[in-house]
């Protein structure tokens, strides 16, 4: 029983012993010890020889052994795992392959998307303008008097006394026109820029989609007809839509457009701050002053036009509450927002 013991506690030592550097002397070790015809299986095989009341003491030793083995075996394999991943230039290649982000489209292009899309389907063409223009093309000939305020250094962002960054898309549809005879049938996106105090409700740039109506005999009621088709594919087939009356420069007579608040129906809710409507737009027939500046016959025409502003309508969208967050480029913002 002595010389017993003083083997397996050799065999112990052994076992720690056992040179081990790479996967194949990993498994060498194993079957060393715990093959068929490995040196404990040699012991197990002879446990029937020993005395019976000694047999369970010695297959516990035996089986602390095994269990020893088994122990290094794993703490060996994961030793060599990790070296070998260090020494990859490309890391561990057993693992499985990280899911590549494949990139979204930012929320305010899919909003500006489905906004261009509900008035191209309708008949509007898209036309586009510079950003920086002159005060005639931005404020004159949308009929600003000289002294307007939206003209004062507070609002717009001047390049020069003439000339500025655009404050609205306007100035395209004062180009088409003086271009190209009505019919017009357009719609113009796109950036424009104010010298706004940057806050949770104004940036200093933002977007807009404006849209112009010139022909013989277009009315209000085309108008509003327009607005509601654009306001049931924009928000949804029970939407509808309210006019309060307002003031710009350039159409007369103007109007403000509510929509029935699409997240509560119209029963009051945060969107709507409990009125159960939204502002989404303004509009009017143009006034007659502006066809006078681009050359278009006032007493044959007229026309309608409005303007709304896609950020507003985005955060309306998606219940955004600050609109700094679509110009942060915040990852955890934008992958909110997966393709459309
Ligand atoms: C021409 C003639 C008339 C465009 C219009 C509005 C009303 C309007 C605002 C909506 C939210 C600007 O982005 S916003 O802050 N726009 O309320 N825009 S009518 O009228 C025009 C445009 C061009 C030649």
């Amino acid at each position: 029983m002595e010389l017993l013991a003083a083997h397996l506690q050799e065999l112990a030592e052994q076992i720690e012993a056992y040179p081990v550097s790479s996967r194949s002397e990993l498994e060498q070790f194993k079957a060393y010890f715990l093959g068929r015809k490995g040196v404990l299986s040699a012991y197990f095989d002879r446990l029937p020889e020993l005395p019976r009341e000694e047999r369970a003491r010695w297959g516990r030793q035996l089986n602390a052994l095994k269990e020893a083995v088994l122990a290094r075996y794993e703490r060996l394999r994961a030793e060599i795992e990790a070296r070998e991943a260090q020494q990859s230039p490309i890391g561990d290649l057993s693992l499985p392959g990280r899911r590549p982000f494949v990139g979204g489209v930012h929320p305010l292009t899919q909003t500006l998307r489905t906004i261009v899309r509900i008035f191209t389907r309708m008949g509007f063409a898209v036309a586009e303008g510079p950003e920086i223009e002159t005060d005639w093309y931005n404020f004159t000939a949308l009929n600003f008097p000289p002294e307007h305020p939206a003209r004062d250094m507070q609002d717009t962002l001047f390049v020069d006394s003439e000339v500025l960054l655009r404050t609205h898309t306007s100035p395209v549809q004062v180009r088409v026109m003086e271009r190209k005879p009505p019919p017009i049938r357009i719609i113009a996106p796109g950036r424009v820029y104010r010298n706004e105090t940057i806050s949770a409700r104004s940036y200093c740039l933002f977007h807009q989609v404006e849209g112009l109506y010139v022909d013989e005999g277009v009315t209000m009621a085309d108008l509003v007809q327009t607005l509601q088709v654009f306001a049931r594919h924009m928000f949804g087939p029970s939407a509808r839509i309210r006019l309060r009356t307002s003031f710009f420069p350039f159409t007369e007579p103007s109007a403000e457009v509510d929509v029935s608040c699409f997240l509560c129906g119209g029963t009051g809710c945060r969107v709507c701050k409990g009125s159960g409507w939204v502002e989404i737009l303004g509009c009017g027939m143009v006034d007659p002053n502006v066809f006078e500046a681009v050359g278009i016959d006032p007493e044959r025409y007229t026309g309608y036009a409005f303007g709304l502003g896609v950020e507003r309508i985005a955060m309306l969208r998606y219940q955004i509450d600050d609109i700094r967050l679509f110009y942060e480029n915040d990852l955890r913002f934008l992958r909110q927002f997966p393709i459309s």
